[in-house]
């Protein structure tokens, strides 16, 4: 079925997360594709505990934010929804089928080799800190990004963007950097810094921060601060 030209879209992401997170849920990677390519959305915020029930389980199977509806297009996982809007809407994706593939190939890399090791991170350091693994496994966690990060660092160079003009890859590549703030991890790179730095300077980043930061009017669930030993 044709996507509607003129539907409008509705993404979801949360009311309230704990301080570690602001700033890093993947709604934010939805609000700034849709910041730079200009389109308007409005955003449905969801209670803690609200992913996990339907109706939002009906649209995101493992109980997660974002979503982004577009009239009868419903879709989840950022990755694919960046790339849905870089294709609809223009400029996140360089019209050539070769520099195209070669975008969606910096995406996978984002998505699918950095994140997962960044990831691990988070696990291990904060969602699992009171196990007995918790800190025997980080020296090799964060060994693994190190490694990762100095592949992506020698591969960069010295050019401002993973391949082209600013694309859906690169969007991608800095929020998935982003979780690695207050690390050092990255700025052990000058030159990743800077890349990271630079997509955090677009007007649009600017604005998709400001509105994803803003969405955070809610409260914690009830017994959050108990079971977190806060
Ligand atoms: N691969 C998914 C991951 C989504 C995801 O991990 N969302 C987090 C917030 S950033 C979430 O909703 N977590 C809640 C949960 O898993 O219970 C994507 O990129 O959309």
């Amino acid at each position: 079925m044709p996507v509607d030209p003129h539907a409008a879209i509705t993404i979801t992401a949360y009311d309230w997360v704990p301080d570690f997170a602001k700033g890093l849920v993947r709604d934010l990677r939805v609000r700034w594709a849709l910041e730079e390519v200009g389109q308007d959305y409005a955003v449905r915020l969801l209670p803690q505990g609200d992913q996990k029930r339907e109706p939002h389980r009906a649209l995101q199977p493992f109980g997660q934010v974002p979503t982004y509806q577009e009239g009868e297009l419903t879709l989840f996982e950022s990755g694919a929804i960046v790339l849905h809007i870089g294709e609809r809407f223009g400029t996140l994706l360089p019209a050539g089928p070769a520099a195209r593939a070669r975008t969606v190939e910096w995406a996978f890399a984002a998505l699918n080799t950095v994140e997962p090791t960044v990831t691990d991170l988070a696990l291990t350091a904060i969602f699992e800190a009171d196990q007995s693994w918790s800190k025997p496994r980080l020296p090799v966690v964060k060994e693994r990004i190190r490694e990762r990060l100095a592949e992506l660092s020698d591969r960069l160079g010295e050019r401002q963007w993973l391949d082209g003009d600013f694309s859906a890859a690169d969007l991608l590549m800095v929020t998935v950097l982003r979780g690695l703030r207050g690390t050092g991890l990255v700025e052990a790179h000058a030159n990743l810094a800077a890349y990271q730095a630079r997509g955090e300077a677009r007007p649009a980043f600017q604005r998709a921060l400001s509105d994803h930061m803003a969405g955070f009017t809610g409260k914690p669930p009830k017994g959050w601060e108990r079971e977190e030993g806060r």
